[in-house]
């Protein structure tokens, strides 16, 4: 090795926590943007927090400070790398700044920077230290008035958050553009964005009667693509309105997109910024998937202004409370405006393969971790995704009218402060859910498991139901709500119970008036997330599978046919179980018509990752093995209902929710009429791709054809890419086709796609696209002899020096080296070595490696 083992960085702890020495009640910012060196001159009014005294420290990274004047007294500049520390006289004082900042030298993306030749801001969680000296923490609330100066011609839309004010021309063709926001705010809710931009606009009538102006922003050929997004903006105003009395709170509110973006999208007060790929969209170039992503974004980022804005977070530990809270909010929307039962199984499914592995691997962490070394790396699935199945475990547990009132009474309670958990919390006991026993929820890592021994005799059944968590073995017991039923042999349900809450390690059960030994449905709903030990037996599956009434349990009945003889036949290298998921498709087959969206996710087999987790050791080659042999037998078992299902799909335009369906069913279906690679199929699906109508149909039949080794194949690629070359958002589905392909030369593909003219290790979208599409294909990134590991680890060194956020989310692939079997296992290792002990990583890359290590 070239040089010594890393050291873990410095962590900050949430035991921490001390309030601000300093609060900044007032904020006046100018700016004299210019893409190669923007000004920033900063006003602030400080005010000493409590009896101390403590020198006032502003954060600051790759700063010029150019002047410093403190109650008018010009101070020498010498600033710190790490920020300014000011002694202040009294207890209240006026800070004036001068910096320079280099917005087209900006690659982490972070602070204010250039894309496309616009100017934009992405300050959560901490980048305003990059545009000016301040305490820069989300306990720091703060009134601001900000002027926007540029040149006219290069960037006529002059946008920041609040209310628009004075607007005009200043000499040398440049113009300003004043904006006032009233609502005192965290610098981390901070933005502006400066460019050659029209918007498509709308108005929205608030619950109260005012008028609201919304505007979308994009390049003028992208306006026509904004509708959706206008679309599901104006019914997320009305939800929230509607289901949680919430109105919005500004005259106007804007969104812009950019192509250049860390994450999905950003909730600056009054001023959202999207990433471009989850605001474009129409037929021809987005998919179903693509529309109800926008919808859940669009939502997701409005319902901040209420979980988020108004009420925010005291410190990062907390940021659970208004993630895992805005996320139940906007899978609650998109319940709403779907189905609820899809959207629940797509819920569950993302939760399985994100956040599942997450929390048995290396970098698992608590909904609210206790500590960090870099705040970034804690924009996880854990604090999203599992953050949400808490507050829906509550909002379940309390039901809708307490839920509502408990909302209301955390909204009331906490308007315009920066909150925690705890309040959170006490709202919710407020209506009497038990707050106590919840918040373990929050401090505990680990998926519980539950497990349910029953023992029948006489009429009566027992069960002795137990749960463990082995992130955390002796831990105090979670709060459970175990929603469950009983059915008969012949699939009649002879008990349902819904308000049971496991509160202890093990809980008993007595049941009478049971005449047969039952069959146990566990975790209807998916009301808890956890695992059930031991699933099902087969017989039973197949029972719940035609008889279960809850859409999900019944989902989940036939996904646990298929892990089992998934799981049994990697492990034994003979196919097990094929005729239980035979049968249990046919049937599912005959009601196509009926629920053709549940029907598709029904049939979708387990994917290889999660395959691998319900495995002690991973063996990529096996599992893959396992699973075309079960797409194969399916296919010769079922071929002729599936084609005459396939033909049976043809659906009218638009999205309506049986129109996305039978699309979603007809592209499951086509990848599994191609799972012998068969000619015909070939040509079906060649057919689908260029007689599209619609990109959710061209994508799927290019998707199924990306793992063909037919010359329908390469045509289908070149076709797309034809098409689709100015579109970056589209292009890049034809980048993760490519990299996400089954077939053996897509190592050398994915090489060759990185020296392509529109590879750009700089665009997150299209570094994801092709690096992560390899990463997370369990075929192909498996090499015998380690070469894919080796391709991510340079892409993730050459990130690294670009942009740190990307790099350490590119990474995590490798951090599963632990589960896998001989040869993968040391080679995985050896490859996260090799970047550990690479000099100058970044703290986000050398957090996440050290981890990942350790
Ligand atoms: N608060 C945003 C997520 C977000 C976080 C960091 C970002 O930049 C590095 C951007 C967005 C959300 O939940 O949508
Ligand atoms: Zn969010």
């Amino acid at each position: 090795m070239d040089s010594p083992a890393p050291v873990a960085p410095a962590r900050k702890r949430l035991v921490d926590y001390r309030p601000p020495d300093w609060l900044v009640p007032e904020m006046a910012l100018r700016f004299e943007l210019d893409a190669e060196r923007t000004l920033v001159h900063a006003r602030m009014r400080v005010r000493r927090n409590g009896a101390h005294a403590s020198a006032l420290q502003l954060d600051g990274e790759e700063l010029e400070l150019l002047s410093l004047a403190v109650n008018g007294v010009v101070r020498p500049v010498n600033a710190a790398p790490e920020g300014l520390v000011l002694e202040i006289d009294g207890d209240e004082a006026l800070i004036e700044t001068v910096v320079a900042i280099r917005p087209a030298a900006n690659s982490r993306l972070m602070g204010l920077y250039s894309s496309g030749g616009n100017l934009c801001t992405q300050c959560e969680a901490e980048g305003f230290r990059r545009i000016t000296f301040f305490p820069d923490r989300p306990d720091v609330l703060s009134r601001y008035q900000v002027r926007l100066e540029a040149d006219a011609a290069r960037y006529p839309v002059l946008l920041a958050n609040g209310n628009p004010g004075a607007a005009g021309a200043l000499p040398d063709g440049r113009h300003f553009a004043e904006w006032d926001d009233p609502f005192p705010k965290p610098s981390y809710l901070f933005a502006l964005v400066a460019g050659d931009l029209q918007a498509l606009e709308d108005a929205f009538v608030t619950l109260s009667g005012r008028t609201v102006k919304l505007g979308i922003w994009v390049a003028a050929a992208d306006v026509p693509r904004c509708r959706h997004a206008m679309e599901s903006l104006k019914a997320s105003m009305a939800f929230d309105e509607q289901v949680y009395g919430r109105e919005y709170d500004l005259d106007v509110f804007n969104i812009v997109a950019v192509h250049d973006f860390n994450f999905g999208a950003m909730e600056n007060k009054g001023l959202n910024i999207f990433n471009a790929k989850y605001v474009l969209a129409d037929p021809d170039t987005a998919t179903d998937w693509d529309y109800d992503a926008i919808a859940a974004i669009v939502a997701h980022e409005y319902f901040h202004n209420w979980s988020g804005n108004r009420v925010t977070c005291r410190d990062w530990f907390q940021l659970s409370l208004k993630e895992g809270f805005t996320v139940f909010r906007d899978q609650q929307f998109s319940a709403h405006i779907g189905s609820a039962a899809v959207k629940r199984i797509e819920g569950v499914r993302q939760l399985r393969a994100s956040q599942f592995p997450e929390d048995e691997g290396p970098l698992a962490h608590a909904v609210r971790p206790e500590s960090y070394a870099e705040i970034s790396n804690f924009y996880t699935a854990t604090v999203y995704d599992k953050g949400a199945e808490l507050i829906r475990m509550m909002a379940t547990r309390l039901g809708a009218a307490k839920f509502r009132a408990a909302t209301d009474r955390y909204f009331a309670d906490n308007d315009g402060t920066a909150a925690t958990v705890e309040d959170f919390l006490a709202a919710m006991q407020s209506q009497g859910l038990e707050s106590e026993l919840f918040r373990r929820w929050y401090e505990q890592p680990g998926t519980p498991r539950v497990a349910v021994q029953a023992t029948h005799a006489d009429g009566r059944l027992e069960l002795l139901i137990r749960q463990s968590n082995p992130k955390l073995p002796g831990a105090a017991p979670l709060p459970i709500p175990l929603r469950f039923a009983l059915f008969a042999a012949d699939g009649r349900k002879l008990l349902e119970r819904d308000d049971l809450l496991l509160t202890d390690a093990e809980t008993r059960l007595s049941i009478e008036g049971i005449a047969e030994a039952p069959i146990l449905s566990l975790n209807r709903g998916f009301a808890a997330p956890i695992l059930i030990e031991p699933a099902p037996r087969r017989d039973e599956l197949l029972v719940l599978a035609a008889h279960e009434d809850d859409p999900f349990a019944r989902y989940e009945a036939v996904q646990q046919l298929m892990l089992s003889a998934l799981t049994a036949s990697a492990a034994g290298g003979v196919a097990i179980g094929h005729d239980e998921v035979v049968e249990a498709a046919r049937a599912l087959l005959a009601k196509a018509g009926d629920d053709p969206a549940f029907v598709a996710e029904t049939l979708l087999l387990p994917s290889e990752a999660l395959i691998g987790d319900r495995m002690p050791i991973v063996d990529p080659e096996a599992i893959h093995a396992a699973r075309e042999e079960l797409r194969c037998s399916l296919l010769s078992a079922l071929r002729e209902p599936l084609w005459a299902a396939w033909r049976g799909c043809d659906a009218p335009e638009g999205q309506a929710p049986r129109a996305k369906g039978l699309r979603r069913l007809k592209g499951i279906l086509l990848s599994l009429l191609l799972a012998d690679d068969g000619a015909e199929a070939t040509a079906a699906a060649f057919g689908q791709f260029s007689g599209a109508a619609n990109m959710t149909d061209r994508m799927s039949a290019l998707t199924a054809l990306s793992h063909s080794q037919g010359a329908e194949r390469d045509d289908a690629l070149r076709l797309f890419a034809a098409r689709y070359d100015l579109l970056p958002e589209v292009l890049d589905k034809w980048f993760l086709a490519q990299s996400s392909s089954t077939r053996p030369d897509t190592r050398a593909v994915v090489e060759a796609l990185a020296q392509h003219p529109r590879f750009d290790a700089r665009n997150p979208n299209r570094l994801r696209a092709l690096v992560l599409g390899f990463a997370m294909n369990q075929t192909r990134f498996h090499d015998r002899d380690g070469a894919g590991y080796a391709l991510l680890a340079g892409h993730v060194l050459t990130a690294d020096r670009i942009n740190p956020q990307s790099a350490a989310r590119l990474v995590q692939p490798l951090a599963r080296w632990r589960r896998l079997a001989e040869p993968w296992r040391p080679l995985m290792r050896a490859e996260l070595e090799r970047i550990a002990h690479t000099p100058g990583l970044s703290r986000d890359l050398t957090e996440v490696v050290t981890t990942s290590l350790s």
